[in-house]
């Protein structure tokens, strides 16, 4: 019996101003140079319905959103990108590479907002059943840093409007989730000079990539 290759699903994460966007270009190059058929999408989002909520979750103001609308309405955009998306790529052989994914709850709604991790992982299981990424860069630079890089870049969203305690309790939590997950988690170190940062970036997609060939 034939069977269909399985992609798979990178992911880029980090707090406010990490660097996560300059380098998914850096990261696709790499997959692209290797002939690797990729899906890029974004959380919140990845859909048009998704896109609409990603609005909501980031910039609505007029009154304050409770932790657990905010959990339950990232979810949802989730299910329906999983499903319209990225569980079709992946079934297609191609690979997924997301601007943020569940390991960004974790660290947001748990770490920043305080939400039970238990709460979380019960969502996860629900929306994501046994779907992992099979690698993330976890761009970590120290909070002042990533301030000053960030407000270098656009208006402050609800999130980059948040306090420095909140901002720690995301970077922690990211840490943490590292800690637990080495072999799926690697850490790089962004308040480096960014063609440090980008050399190291591409040596790990590609450990990544000779890894996943010589399967
Ligand atoms: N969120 C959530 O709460 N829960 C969830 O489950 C999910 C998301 C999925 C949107 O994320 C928000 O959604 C996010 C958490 C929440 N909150 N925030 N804030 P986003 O990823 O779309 O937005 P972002 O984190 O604010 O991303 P960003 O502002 O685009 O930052 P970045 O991508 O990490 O940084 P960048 O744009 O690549 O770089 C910023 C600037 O720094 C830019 O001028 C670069 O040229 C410069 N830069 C980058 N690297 C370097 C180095 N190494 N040296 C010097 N300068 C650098």
């Amino acid at each position: 019996m034939t069977q269909v290759p399985r992609g798979r699903f990178i992911t880029v994460e980090g707090q406010d101003g990490a660097g996560k966007t300059t380098n998914l270009s850096v990261i696709r190059d790499a997959l692209e140079r290797s002939g690797i058929p990729i899906v890029q999408s974004r959380e919140p989002g990845g859909t048009p319905w998704g896109e609409a909520l990603r609005e909501l979750i980031l910039n609505y103001r007029d009154t304050d959103i409770v932790p657990t609308a905010e959990l339950l309405t990232i979810f949802a955009a989730r299910a329906q990108h999983i499903h319209q998306v990225i569980a079709p790529a992946l079934s297609a052989g191609k690979w997924v590479l997301c601007d943020r994914f569940t390991d960004a709850t974790y660290a947001y709604q748990g770490g920043g907002r305080g939400i039970s991790l238990d709460a979380i992982a019960l969502l996860e299981h629900m929306v994501q059943g046994q779907l992992q990424p099979d690698l993330t860069l976890l761009f970590d630079v120290d909070i002042d840093t990533g301030n000053a890089r960030a407000q270098q870049r656009s208006t402050a969203d609800r999130f980059e409007s948040e306090q420095a305690s909140f901002k720690q309790a995301v970077r922690t939590r990211y840490l943490t989730i590292a800690k637990q997950n080495p072999q799926r988690v690697k850490v790089i170190d962004a308040s480096q000079p960014l063609e440090q940062v980008v050399r190291e970036v591409r040596s790990q997609v590609n450990d990544f990539i000779r890894k996943v060939v010589g399967e």
